[in-house]
């Protein structure tokens, strides 16, 4: 449990934003580094962002619907390009066709909706002229040593500094910061090396937004242990921990394999899959950070916005089997996963079973079983006294329920 911020672990459930330049491009998010665009090449997107549909009220109304507590939005990504009005550089959405500060309205809109205020920043930055060219920057494979001449990664430390000043500083309350990332050791082996803690002065960093916000929650990107850990695009086999001691954390997936908008990408993950990952994670003590990348004129994609209302559907129902609920000591039987919130265990069927569901080691402790979604009673059953109860469960899965669960009240 992360101290200072209870909240994050009773959210359990959370909406990544990826949005910028990127998402005129509606490939990829890394699309600068994939196709090793110039920063002059890539200006034509600057210059052409224009989000006339941008609402965040929308947004966080989709959020909320979706079961979602809060929501982290990129204010600035690897390109470089700021979401909100950073007088600390040109290259923000007021000089663009948008012609505004975007970050300020998106926290009212989440505030308005009861939501927790994220923000996403970016270490890495391929606009900025000091930002050393290294193993991750799009001109990688041109001349390195030449293109670095000048370049003064303190001057960028002093730049990054003054940002994460400016978004704590500017905002009111901000709930939780996601830094991303280091790679100290390099990537994928590149001989222009890496960037880590010295390069960001992170202990400096962290120091400051614990001054600026003393409630905020953390990652743990700056190559320093952060508030919760955060696994990208897979489920741990189990809770996660250090000597011994569960720790925070939280699974940031897509809904498609893209963080950014993705136009072709048909790849999409269906609500009952995430449901799932949902409560596997709550079952290990994790969140899920699911993302969803508007497109460029800052609409939801319709793709993503089906999605989360069949979340949403789901979490309608089911919610207090993941609000403030965490792993359990007890066993589930195959193809199940356990959450428990206080005396109420939850039992969660990845499979519909044949006629009844196991309750290994429950035998005279449960004393009431039901479907969570109607709350209509299952018959418990205690075959042997002294190892499991089984409940027994209608032949047909209920309807309207993506998965189905079984608040088993022990005394
Ligand atoms: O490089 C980024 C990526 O684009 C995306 O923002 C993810 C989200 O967690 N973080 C980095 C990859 O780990």
């Amino acid at each position: 449990m992360i101290q200072h911020a209870p909240w994050f672990e009773e959210s359990r459930l959370g909406m990544f934003v990826h949005w910028g330049l990127y998402s005129l491009a509606a490939r990829h998010e890394w699309v600068m580094n994939r196709e090793e665009i110039t920063v002059e090449e890539y200006s034509k997107y600057f210059r052409r962002f224009d989000p006339d549909l941008y609402d965040p009220r929308e947004w966080a109304l989709a959020a909320r619907n979706a079961g979602m507590k809060y929501v982290v939005l990129t204010t600035k990504h690897h390109e470089g390009f700021c979401l909100w009005d950073s007088a600390l550089t040109d290259y923000k959405a007021s000089n663009t066709p948008a012609g505004r500060d975007l970050i300020a309205p998106y926290v009212d809109a989440l505030r308005a909706e009861g939501l927790k205020v994220g923000f996403y920043y970016s270490l890495i930055d391929w606009h900025h002229p000091d930002f050393t060219v290294d193993s991750v920057h799009p001109q990688r494979n041109a001349d390195v040593g030449t293109l670095n001449e000048g370049r003064d990664m303190a001057r960028y430390r002093e730049y990054l500094h003054g940002q994460v000043r400016e978004l704590l500083s500017n905002y009111g309350t901000i709930d939780y910061l996601f830094f991303d990332f280091s790679y100290p050791d390099g990537m994928d082996g590149h001989p222009a090396g890496g960037k880590g803690r010295a390069d960001w002065g992170s202990e400096e960093l962290l120091a400051m937004v614990r001054e600026l916000q003393p409630g905020i929650v953390v990652n743990d990107r700056l190559e320093l242990p952060g508030d919760f850990v955060t696994p990208e695009q897979y489920q741990p086999a189990g809770p996660m921990m250090s000597d011994g001691v569960p720790l925070a954390w939280e699974a940031c997936q897509t809904l498609n394999g893209s963080w950014g908008y993705d136009r072709d990408n048909l790849d999409y993950k269906s609500p009952d899959l995430l449901v799932r990952m949902l409560v596997d994670g709550v079952s290990k003590g994790g969140n899920l950070l699911l993302n969803v990348g508007p497109t460029a004129r800052g609409s939801l994609d319709p793709r993503a916005a089906e999605s989360l209302a069949g979340i949403g559907e789901w979490v309608r129902l089911h919610g207090r089997s993941i609000y403030g609920a965490g792993p359990s000591s007890c066993v589930p039987p195959a193809d199940a996963r356990y959450t428990q919130r206080g005396d109420r265990l939850y039992v969660h069927l990845f499979a519909w079973p044949f006629g009844f569901v196991h309750l290994p080691g429950l035998a005279g402790k449960v004393e009431y079983a039901q479907l969570l979604n109607d709350a209509s009673e299952l018959r418990l059953q205690e075959p042997d006294p002294e190892q499991e109860a089984y409940a027994t469960t209608p032949g047909a899965q209920p309807a309207g329920t993506l998965s189905v669960k079984l608040p088993v009240q022990r005394p």
